[in-house]
């Protein structure tokens, strides 16, 4: 069980206790472009930033604090100083525009914005009444990292309880509607004490880097609170594609990946050409994992990538595979300090296993919605309820089957998305699929997939009749996708997640 001081402050934990751990010489964060900061240098900076962020900005201990910028190292810094000055960070997404921002900084209660001076119109936009932003990155007097370079370069944390918010991050809202998810202290830390530790088990040779961005838990967790704990390093690039991902790897010998499947996949079409030898962890998460991507990286770089499912409810992964066990088409099983179990939508009371029902999990870290009445639908008797349909096999091991909402009843036959888009995606010439159900009068619904087809292939109904062919050879032909419709890409939120909801208002 994990155990915290009643006193904790996560960036001082982060950051002083590490260095008193590993020392300040060890490099802490790089940017790909030659910059390498060291812990030392990463104190110094974060501490300046929390004497301005107490002194000329005014924030004291509970306020919140905007975080917006692509994902640097003067990102990742301002967040750290918010935290050892007692601040709430709430985080967002560079490419949240301004309508999105006034909505979140309304229901968050924001009183000041820390932004790249590159993405700082959009929040001026937002029009938040009394809001006090600071930029950086700039060339103005008082920019944020101006007013640093003259503070101390030592500040004492404040003595934050370790259940004072310390982190409000909204959910990307894969169903259109954001909500605001409050994390502790202690919540920061334990997600790196139990997932990061028990199952990457990092060292302080690691390097971390991945394609989430910090305004995403995933990203947060993945490359900056993960690598801090370990005394590890992070490389923090602004573009973090799949094409910027390969070549920053074998450059920076980068050893511990997180990014999404859909990115795994198209990594193995540019492998080719790149030393990828120094991964040694390859976490997915974010969406499921088809087996067949999982087996071609395998076969490709002999590298056994760990599935993962995570929440911005619950800051990061709760349920995965560990490296040596691991086995292709399934989650996993808990991660140390978590409990899970496959629950009826109605009753709440486990369904027998091998039977689908609603996964439920509790563990370290729970859902605390910023005034929602949905908090009584995410968490029933002390389980949090993901949403996501799930079985749980004798052994103790969960297989993902849908999103709850994702299931497609045709006919009276149940057909999981997931699977059909898993039997698609083994087509060579798809890249990306997504498949739901579509109003149907006389079926209820029927199954339709929206592909995404390699550059020259036809986008016709010759090849829509060559993948229902292929389907059929796969699966019964119940699931097989009655209407195929074909994209240039499907649609996504700025996480990454795609937006089923849109789909289903398309013809
Ligand atoms: O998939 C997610 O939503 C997620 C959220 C937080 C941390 C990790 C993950 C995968």
């Amino acid at each position: 069980e994990l155990r915290y001081p009643e006193r904790l402050n996560c960036g001082a934990e982060l950051l002083d206790v590490t260095i008193g751990r590993f020392g300040a010489a060890r490099p802490a964060f790089r940017d790909g472009r030659g910059t390498v900061w060291t812990y030392g240098e990463l104190r110094d900076r974060v501490d300046r930033l929390a004497h301005v962020l107490t002194g000329e900005l005014g924030v004291v201990p509970g306020q919140r604090v905007l975080l917006r910028g692509p994902t640097t190292p003067w990102l990742a810094a301002c967040w750290l100083a918010v935290m050892k000055a007692g601040g709430v960070a709430v985080t967002v997404l560079a490419q949240q525009r301004s309508q999105e921002l006034a909505v979140m900084c309304e229901m968050a209660r924001v009183t000041h914005a820390l932004c790249d001076v590159r993405c700082v119109d959009d929040l001026v936009k937002a029009e938040v009444p009394g809001l006090r932003i600071a930029a950086f990155g700039g060339d103005a007097p008082d920019d944020l990292l101006r007013l640093a370079e003259g503070k101390p370069s030592s500040f004492r944390a404040v003595e934050t309880a370790a259940d004072d918010v310390a982190l409000i991050a909204f959910t990307s809202g894969t169903t259109g509607r954001p909500k605001g998810c409050m994390h502790f202290h202690r919540d920061v830390l334990a997600v790196a004490d139990t997932f990061s530790a028990r199952v990457l088990r990092p060292t302080p040779d690691d390097v971390f880097a991945g394609s989430p961005p910090l305004g995403f838990t995933f990203g947060l967790g993945g490359l900056v609170v993960f690598p801090l704990r370990a005394g590890a390093s992070a490389l923090l690039l602004e573009q973090a594609g799949p094409k910027q991902l390969l070549p920053a790897i074998a450059e920076h010998r980068v050893s511990v990946l997180f990014t999404a499947p859909t990115a795994y996949r198209v990594m193995l079409d540019e492998l080719a050409g790149y030393d990828v030898t120094s991964l040694r962890r390859c976490v997915s998460a974010g969406e499921n994992l088809p087996a067949g991507t999982w087996r071609a990286w395998h076969e490709r770089t002999g590298l056994r990538l760990i599935n993962g499912i995570g929440a911005t409810e619950l800051l990061h992964i709760f349920i995965s595979a560990a490296d040596g066990d691991i086995r292709p088409g399934t989650t996993g099983v808990p991660v140390p300090g978590w409990d899970a179990r496959v629950v009826d939508g109605e009753s709440g009371e486990p369904v027998p296993d091998g039977e689908p029902g609603l996964l439920a999990v509790r563990g370290p870290v729970g859902c605390r919605y910023l005034a929602d009445p949905r908090q009584s639908v995410y968490v029933r008797d002390g389980w949090n309820v993901t949403g996501d349909t799930y079985v749980r096999e004798p052994d103790g091991w969960f297989r993902y089957v849908a999103r709850a909402d994702d299931m497609i009843v045709s006919a009276g036959y149940n057909v999981a998305g997931p699977e059909v888009e898993d039997a698609l995606l083994a087509h060579p010439d798809v890249v990306e699929v997504a498949v739901v159900g579509r109003p149907d009068e006389l079926r209820g619904q029927i199954v339709a997939a929206y592909v995404v087809v390699r550059d020259g292939v036809a986008r016709d109904e010759a090849v829509a009749g060559v993948l229902r062919d292929f389907v059929k050879t796969r699966l019964v032909p119940y699931k097989c996708p009655r209407v195929i419709v074909f994209l240039d890409a499907l649609p996504r939120t700025p996480t990454g997640k795609l937006q089923r909801f849109r789909l289903r208002g398309l013809e």
